[in-house]
């Protein structure tokens, strides 16, 4: 695996990749890499002759100071995943590579609602930031394939938009790839890695919450649902932002069953000081 710093650099390399015609995967991440990361990548070396994938910890998503202060960093073991898990580039740019113009120099992106729904009424500008990245780093490594985990659905809807904006829907296919779990349910994530014995053991909760709904779903009213799950996870020591059903195609709340219709229940909530999202499809 071969490890860039500089965009510039990496650049140079992707252009001789790209002369050969090489086939470029991307796989974005902010690092503490975990299985459900490593899955990206394998999805990305099956279908690219290179694979690209990147570290950077975007200081621009980050509505919580403190979030941004605690988000893990294990660097050392991040490179060795990459290496066995047949990784063809790393790229591990510090804030002024992926932003030369600094990253308070902000951008607006229309996003539309989904910039102030769920995700982003909770955590605001959080959208904003993650595009800034994104369209930084696309910008740079112009994949024609990039990977993204529907752990973070509504991230997915955002990037596939900000795409749009970009007009780069040719150029860039965007695969989404399916949530990978822990034994118990847990979705696995950076933040994970915050838990102590005792949290560790309730946070499976929000997954058995997830199912719950699933499990009701069609027999009882949705109003009935949100408001029993919202219980449930509060019952389990959790502080939740939302639990909603939303159409899958939108996001937006679904009141009735809607035949014919993707439908999601997706959750953020906190376990003390650790913010977990999850969401499933319910029919
Ligand atoms: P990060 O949280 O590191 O996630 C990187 C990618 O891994 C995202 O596409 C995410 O959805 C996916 N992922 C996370 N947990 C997963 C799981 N359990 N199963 C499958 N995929 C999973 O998301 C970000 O970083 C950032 O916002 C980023 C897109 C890199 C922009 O800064």
């Amino acid at each position: 695996m071969i490890i860039f710093k500089k965009a510039k650099d990496l650049q140079n390399h992707l252009q001789i990749c790209r002369q050969k015609n090489q086939g470029i995967g991307f796989v974005p991440t902010m690092g503490a890499l975990h299985d459900g990361h490593l899955s990206l990548l394998t999805y990305s070396i099956a279908e690219n002759q290179v694979t690209v994938c990147s570290i950077f910890v975007n200081p621009a998503q980050f509505n919580d100071v403190n979030d941004f202060k605690k988000y893990p960093s294990t660097l050392e073991q991040d490179i060795f995943k990459l290496e066995t898990n047949g990784c063809h580039i790393l790229f591990l740019p510090n804030v002024e590579e992926v932003y030369p113009e600094g990253f308070d120099k902000k951008r607006h992106y229309d996003l539309g609602y989904l910039d102030t729904i769920l995700e982003g009424k909770f955590r605001p500008g959080h959208f904003q930031g993650v595009c800034m990245a994104v369209e930084q780093l696309l910008n740079i490594v112009q994949p024609g394939r990039l990977y993204l985990g529907q752990k973070d659905y509504q991230q997915c809807m955002i990037i596939t938009k900000l795409i749009h904006i970009m007009g780069w829907q040719e150029e860039i296919k965007i695969r989404i790839c399916p949530i990978l779990r822990e034994t118990d349910g847990l979705a696995m994530s950076s933040r994970n890695m915050r838990l102590d014995e005792e949290q560790r053991v309730q946070a499976p909760a929000i997954y058995n919450t997830l199912l719950f709904v699933k499990g009701k779903f069609g027999k009882e009213s949705i109003g009935k649902l949100k408001k029993d799950a919202a219980e449930r996870l509060h019952e389990k020591g959790f502080k939740t932002d939302y639990v909603e059903i939303a159409n899958a195609a939108t996001l937006l709340p679904v009141t009735d069953n809607e035949p014919g219709t993707d439908i999601l229940c997706l959750a953020a909530a906190y376990i003390d000081g650790v913010r977990l999202i999850d969401n499933i499809m319910v029919n």
